[in-house]
């Protein structure tokens, strides 16, 4: 029996908020998890502290499959966004503990290499076309081989996904005390993205593999249309093209184009990806560990993925802290279907100070650590000193003022 003692939260702003789990067991032994949801950081927060951490203590921090269980059927109000980011961030941490005490790397436990080393995309965010071909370069010569290109639209002032006058992603989310609002066309936002793929390719070449995110700013057929227009440019997978609370939207999409889809990053669950996967609508699917339930739900998402040709890509974006990466590096490392990771990096300092990783990347591939556990370490005094601020993701409208968040 290894009792749980203790159960902390910590809300802190490294450049980004995140939301950090640590339960410490009578034995000392402790691990963490990523509770993080962006824009309702201290909803998850406040359901850690008050709803769940004192259903855990004393219980064992052995029985992962338990707890989670207990934790997702035992109350009324299963799924939704918030209680499934805190759920995740417990069962990263029991993951986290029990390889402590195996003394072994988390993938050992869930099966052992199925590769040797975890294939990345980057992102190349441009103020223009050749901005983004300029920073996609750069990244193919860091030794990236997969890469997201996203650029401005011309005629629209911000645009989701671009960085604007920006520097980096941390600078952008320091910049939204409050929701920012953006103007969407989608005849202009065509019109660039057509051509930021036909020059991508003429300058690039063949061999690199070209991704790209909608952001989901798309109706069905408009997403439909997309994919055949940049059918001759050969995109590794086209993300978010719509939105799919309505599965069937994926019917239209597919029986329309060959461009590879992929779409998850905001579900909570197996059941919102199940119809996806089993029809074979999609080719891709990129749930996260800690909005999709932790290393215990997104092994049974991959293992039922994998039944129906589906490959895994978790979501990488900077909103998801450290914990979550490694989580993701386990999961990857042995997930037999697994495909593509997304990364953006954790190149800043602060951040660095609060989550100590252990993993290495070259030649556009990261190497997973073969610390116990999930290898990676959290510094509370770091966390502490880099209070929470409260931001923002932005809402976009249609130039006629409709909000159009689909
Ligand atoms: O918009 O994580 O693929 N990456 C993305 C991200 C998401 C943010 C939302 O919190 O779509 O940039
Ligand atoms: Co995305």
């Amino acid at each position: 029996m290894l009792k749980i003692e203790q159960v902390k939260v910590f809300v802190c702003n490294p450049g980004r908020n995140f939301v950090t789990v640590k339960i410490i067991t009578e034995q000392g032994i402790y691990g963490i998890g990523d509770a993080t949801l962006n824009g309702r950081e201290m909803a998850v927060a406040t359901m850690l502290e008050e709803h769940i951490a004192p259903c855990l203590i004393g219980r064992d921090a052995h029985n992962i499959e338990d707890i989670w269980q207990y934790l997702y059927k035992g109350v009324y109000w299963r799924k939704g966004p918030v209680n499934m980011a805190a759920i995740a961030a417990i069962d990263m941490a029991l993951w986290d503990i029990k390889g402590k005490v195996a003394n072994l790397p988390v993938y050992q436990l869930l099966g052992g290499k199925s590769r040797h080393a975890v294939n990345l995309y980057a992102h190349a965010n441009g103020e223009s076309i050749s901005d983004t071909l300029d920073k996609a370069e750069a990244l193919i010569k860091q030794g990236f081989k997969a890469i997201r290109l996203q650029a401005a639209i011309p005629g629209l002032a911000v645009t989701y996904g671009v960085l604007g006058d920006k520097k980096d992603y941390f600078e952008l989310q320091g910049s939204r005390p409050l929701p920012p609002e953006e103007t969407w066309s989608t005849k202009k936002y065509f019109a660039m993205v057509v051509e930021l793929f036909k020059q991508a390719r003429e300058r690039l070449g063949d061999q690199i593999d070209f991704l790209h995110d909608v952001h989901s700013r798309l109706t069905p057929i408009e997403s439909a249309r997309l994919g055949k227009l940049l059918e001759p440019y050969d995109l590794f997978f086209l993300e978010d093209a719509s939105i799919a609370e309505n599965q069937d939207n994926y019917q239209v999409i597919r029986q329309h184009t060959t461009t590879p889809l992929a779409i998850g990053e905001t579900y909570n669950s197996i059941w919102e990806c199940k119809s996806l996967i089993q029809n074979q609508h999609i080719d891709f699917i990129r749930t996260a560990a800690t909005h999709a339930g932790g290393i215990t739900a997104m092994r049974r998402i991959a293992d039922f993925a994998n039944l129906f040709n589906v490959r895994t890509a978790p979501h990488g974006a900077p909103d998801l802290s450290p914990i979550c990466f490694a989580a993701h590096m386990h999961l990857n490392i042995s997930a037999p279907n697994f495909a593509i990771q997304e990364f953006v990096g954790f190149d800043n300092e602060q951040l660095n100070q609060v989550f100590k990783h252990n993993y290495t990347v070259e030649s556009g591939m990261a190497f997973v650590s073969d610390a116990p556990g999930l290898g990676i370490d959290f510094d509370e005094d770091a966390a502490k000193a880099l209070p929470y601020k409260r931001s923002y993701l932005p809402v976009s409208r249609l130039e006629d003022g409709t909000v159009w968040n689909w």
